[in-house]
Parts: C-alpha cells; structure tokens; sequence
C-alpha cells in the first residue's frame, strides 16, 4: 500500500501533467493556423465610402485571424495614387501576396510590372484592371457586377409587366466613373433592358458611390426631368440612400411614385425595402475574405488558382416577403 506522501505524490504529478495537457489544447492551433503563421499579405483597401466597403474591410481581417495569416492592410481613402503608394511598401517589405481592391481599372501597369519583377503574386479582391499586358495578377476574387446589372433590369421587366406600364422612364445613378462594377452594372442593365420597347434611359449620371453625390444626381435630375422619372437606377446602397429624402422632398413617394433599385444589400437598405421605399436591392457580397486566404495560402505553396471566383448572388425585392430576409451583417 502507498504512504499518504507518496499517494500525495503521484497524485500531483498526474495533475501537473493534466494542466499541460490541458493547456497544450487550449493552445493549440488549427492545421490551418499552423500552416500559415509565415503568410504575409499587404492588402490595399479603396477607402471606406460604404458599409459594402467596411463590411469587406472587417470580412477581410476577421478571416486573416481565422486563418493565422498576417495583414498589412491599408486604406486608400478613394485615392489611386494611395493605392500604388501602398503597393510599392508591400513589395519594399517583401510580403508574399500582394492583393488589393482596384478604386478604378486603369492606370496599374507600372506598379504590378514592378510587382511580378520582385517575385510577389497579386490578387484582385472586388474590382478588376484593364491592361495589355499579361500575367500581371493571378487572379480575381469578386461579384459577377455583369450579372448584378441583368438581375436589376429583369426586375424593372417583371415589375413594369405587373403594374401593367407601357412606358418606362429610368434615371440611372452610377458608381465610380471607369470601375469595374460602374462599367459592368451598367452594362448589364442595359442590355437587360435593350430587347425592351417599354424601356428608356433619360440619363446616366456618376454619383462615385458615395451618399452626398446620390442626394446631389437626384437633386439634379429631378430638376431636370420632374415627374417624367418612373424609375431611379442606383448602382449601390449609399447612392440610393442619398436619393431618397431629395425624392420625398420633391414630394414624390419612393417605391410608389418612382420604383427605387438599389445594389448590395446592406442593412440599412433592406431596412428601407421593409418599409417599402426601395422595391428592389440586388445583393454583392462583401464577404471575399475567406476566399483571399485560401487563394493567398495557395500562391504561397506555389499552387494553381483559380482565375475568377464569383460569389453566389440574389435578388431581394418586394416581389418576396421582406420579413424573411435574414440579417445581413453589413
Ligand atoms: O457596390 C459599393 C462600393 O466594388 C462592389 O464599391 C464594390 C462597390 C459596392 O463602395 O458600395
């Protein structure tokens, strides 16, 4: 039989070797994290000129935590030249994938010359470049905005066919001039809309995304062309946002008098969907992080990568129960 001491004895070691245990679980990493704690991605971020653009900011490093990656983010508060600036740091600090979010499609070339020259990888997150040259980035990880611009016109069809219109006046409130979702949802809705006699656009305006130029397009075009607009086009949620009050001030009832469609998806816009303001929110995700890990863990392991990642997208609108719409997160 054991002495109390020695019994005293075994039993502390065995607790001592619990707590390590205990411990070393508590400590421990995912393989995921293991893998990846070398990861170093430089990030350049446009700016934060909607919730799509913070709710994507926060998407991007909540996942970098995720998968141990570390970030260098960077934001560029709606500058191009901010954007190559930062660039340039992440490949003077040697980081191994470069991404960024291009503010408008032109105007790279040099930069990711400079890039491809070091060595670095480049991933597209959101917005696309246009160039001539190739093999200056790996890939791009964003929403299909082509398709956006068609869901948003097949709505105006299916809802100028319920309220039985047979003519259509649309004012169209554009996104960043020259960025890939202005050029792209543009371009969607009208060709959507093209095969459709009922169907005219008065005009196009840049209203860059942001809310006070939305109020600003709608002041102006409510001037301009009054009770003849049927429908207001807006390439995202902050736009349309903004257009609203300057509607209701010009004593017009929006989602009643002027069918509202919006793009993203954002909370605040759903909220307002609810209310029945706007009839139609095509939704863009923002939520491109986990893919970027993936992606960037792959660039490091020399891996192949898929070119072009879409997100899957819908359609919310008053041709749905609005209470139905789960809680958007952004
Ligand atoms: O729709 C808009 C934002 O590039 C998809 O940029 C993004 C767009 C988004 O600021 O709200």
């Amino acid at each position: 039989m054991l002495n109390k001491n020695a019994a005293k004895k075994i039993i502390s070691a065995f607790l001592s070797l619990m707590t390590i245990a205990v411990m070393t679980a508590g400590c421990q990493k995912s393989n995921e994290e293991q893998n990846n704690e070398e990861l170093l991605i430089g990030f350049s971020q446009i700016g934060s000129e909607s919730a799509w653009r913070i709710g994507n900011t926060k998407d991007i490093e909540e996942q970098a935590q995720n998968y141990g990656v570390d970030l260098m983010l960077e934001n560029a508060n709606q500058k191009q030249e901010n954007q190559i600036a930062a660039i340039r740091r992440f490949i003077a600090y040697k980081v191994d994938v470069i991404a960024f979010s291009p503010i408008v499609e032109d105007g790279w070339d040099n930069v990711l010359t400079e890039a491809k020259d070091a060595g670095i990888p480049v991933i597209l997150v959101d917005r696309d470049i246009s160039t001539d040259k190739e093999d200056l980035t790996t890939c791009l990880i964003g929403a299909d905005f082509y398709k956006e611009g068609v869901m948003a016109g097949e709505y105006l069809i299916r809802k100028a066919d319920a309220l039985g219109l047979d003519h259509v006046n649309i004012v169209e409130i554009t996104g960043t001039e020259n960025s890939t979702p202005m050029r792209q949802r543009q371009a969607g809705f009208a060709d959507a809309i093209a095969n459709d006699d009922r169907m005219t656009i008065l005009e196009s305006i840049d209203g860059d995304f942001l809310t006070s130029r939305g109020a600003e397009c709608m002041r102006y075009l409510l001037e301009t062309y009054g009770d003849d607009i049927d429908v207001v086009y807006s390439h995202n949620d902050e736009m349309t946002l903004g257009a609203l009050p300057e509607i209701e001030k010009a004593g017009f009832a929006p989602g009643k008098d002027i069918i509202i469609i919006s793009i993203d998806g954002g909370q605040e816009a759903i909220d307002v969907l609810k209310e029945g303001k706007i009839n139609c929110v095509v939704e863009c995700t923002p939520k491109l992080g986990k893919e970027l890990m993936e992606t960037a863990i792959k660039l490091k392991a020399g891996e192949q990568v898929d070119p072009l990642i879409h997100p899957i997208e819908q359609v919310f609108s008053d041709e749905m129960n609005p209470e139905d719409i789960a809680p958007r997160g952004y």
